[in-house]
């Protein structure tokens, strides 16, 4: 196939600011020349490209809307197509980047010590350090308020039991951001570093979706952390929840870039495959395919960069996040399973990158909450009638 050709039905091009062009065309770049070429291998493997950490640090992609510390201060529309651009490459690739961005830096920058930002933020926006944040557990996955985590106060700090599971970049990570419930019942976050006597990491094998990045099991046995590794600044649900508005709304974006790249390829395909004497892309029934697809990223890219605009002004709400992400994962799984169609019996094979999309966007539709949660995350807004209470 030829390079990749753009996707703008609607010349949303002319709606961003020459600023975030330029920051997207650089992410652009680089996910062309230095991780495209390296992705079937990790892929094939179950690996992810963990050296390119600090690649993505030079390029103030880690924290890019945080204001200091080292991070780039980006606007919302700008970090959004950043993470269009790293999973064009691969959904793996803007988990590494959503993770450390939206659920590590962004709680210690929100709800941290000051001791705790100089610490963490600067070498994780380099990509020096790696972080995760550890909310799901074995029995607990869309209800994270029940989780059975436990922290509980000594004289000088903190003992951990629990276990978190199906955690991105657990077994890498130099510091975890763990959510844990005290004898209050209410949930607290704790900075928990690798090579904590009694915190110990298994990784998950045998995945057939995200199998270029990391997931594990975080184990806690009467782990031992010190009272100023509690983050101070937050108390409840709320805290981990709002960490999520953020990955959430990365995701949104990000799926637009799986879109565009299996939406590009199939119809570089469909016009250069010839059946029955004919490029197959002049069938009717394949053309209704090619047309649903880019009318349905184009309603997903304006309604990502109204959210940004939004977001932008402070006025983006956590359900409007939900319906971004619910509504765009959906049409990136959609559009790669009409792209897989297209290509027939090679879309099956990681020659092509669409079967890799696929399978991503399958863990992409369920982590961050899953679609049918985020249908009734919507549902209570609308109706003010709960579907999750007793
Ligand atoms: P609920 O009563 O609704 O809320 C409890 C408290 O939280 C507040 N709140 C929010 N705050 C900020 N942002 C949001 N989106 C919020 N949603 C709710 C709410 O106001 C309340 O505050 P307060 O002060 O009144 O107590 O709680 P609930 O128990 O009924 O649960 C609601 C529900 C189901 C929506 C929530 O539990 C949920 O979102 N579940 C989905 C879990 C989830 O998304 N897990 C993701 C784990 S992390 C992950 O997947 C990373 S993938 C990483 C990668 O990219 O690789
Ligand atoms: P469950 O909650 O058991 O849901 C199973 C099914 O039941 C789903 O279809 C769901 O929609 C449905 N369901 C549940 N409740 C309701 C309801 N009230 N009404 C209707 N339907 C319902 N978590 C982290 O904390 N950190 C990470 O870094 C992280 N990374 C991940 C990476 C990967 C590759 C994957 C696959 C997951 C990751 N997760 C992470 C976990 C992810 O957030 C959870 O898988 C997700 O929240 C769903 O939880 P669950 O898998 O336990 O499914």
């Amino acid at each position: 196939m030829e390079k990749f050709r753009g996707v703008d039905y609607y010349e949303i091009e002319g709606l961003l600011s020459e600023d975030e062009r330029m920051v997207r065309d650089a992410v652009r770049d680089w996910v062309e020349a230095e991780f495209l070429p390296v992705v079937i291998e990790h892929h094939r493997a179950g690996t992810f490209p963990l050296d390119l950490m600090p690649k993505l640090g030079e390029m103030g992609i880690f924290g890019a809307t945080l204001q200091g510390y080292g991070c780039a201060g980006l606007n919302n529309v700008a970090y959004g197509l950043i993470m269009q651009e790293l999973e064009r490459g691969d959904s793996g690739l803007r988990s590494a980047a959503s993770v450390q961005s939206g659920l590590v830096m962004y709680p210690i920058h929100a709800y941290g010590s000051e001791a705790q930002k100089e610490q963490w933020l600067p070498a994780m926006a380099r990509g020096e350090k790696i972080g995760c944040f550890g909310l799901t557990e074995p029995d607990h996955g869309s209800d994270p308020g029940g989780m059975k985590t436990r922290a509980v106060r000594t004289t000088d700090g903190y003992v951990l039991n629990g276990t978190k599971l199906w955690i991105t970049n657990g077994s890498v990570a130099d510091v975890a951001v763990v959510w844990a419930k005290e004898a209050d019942g209410e949930i607290y976050g704790y900075l928990v570093e690798r090579g904590t006597p009694g915190f110990s990491t298994l990784d998950i094998h045998g995945k057939f979706s995200m199998r270029a990045s990391i997931t594990s099991e975080l184990a806690f046995q009467d782990c031992q952390i010190p009272l100023e590794n509690k983050l101070p600044h937050t108390k409840g649900l709320r805290g981990p929840l709002g960490c999520l508005d953020q990955a959430r709304y990365g995701i949104a974006w990000g799926a637009i870039g799986a879109a565009m790249t299996v939406y590009d390829w199939a119809l570089q395909y469909a016009q250069q495959r010839v059946q029955f004497g004919k490029p197959i892309g002049s069938f009717q029934l394949v053309q209704q395919k090619l047309v649903g697809m880019i009318t349905e990223i184009t309603k997903a890219q304006l309604l990502c960069l109204q959210l940004g605009r939004l977001k932008d002004e402070g006025k983006a709400r956590p359900q409007q996040v939900s319906m971004a992400k619910m509504n765009n994962v959906q049409m990136a799984l959609d559009a790669a399973r009409l792209a897989r169609d297209i290509l027939g019996a090679a879309g099956i094979v990681d020659e092509h990158p669409i079967i890799r999309h696929l399978m991503n966007l399958e863990t992409v539709n369920t982590y961050e909450g899953t679609h049918d949660i985020h249908t009734l995350i919507i549902g209570r807004d609308i109706t003010g009638l709960d579907a999750f209470g007793m």
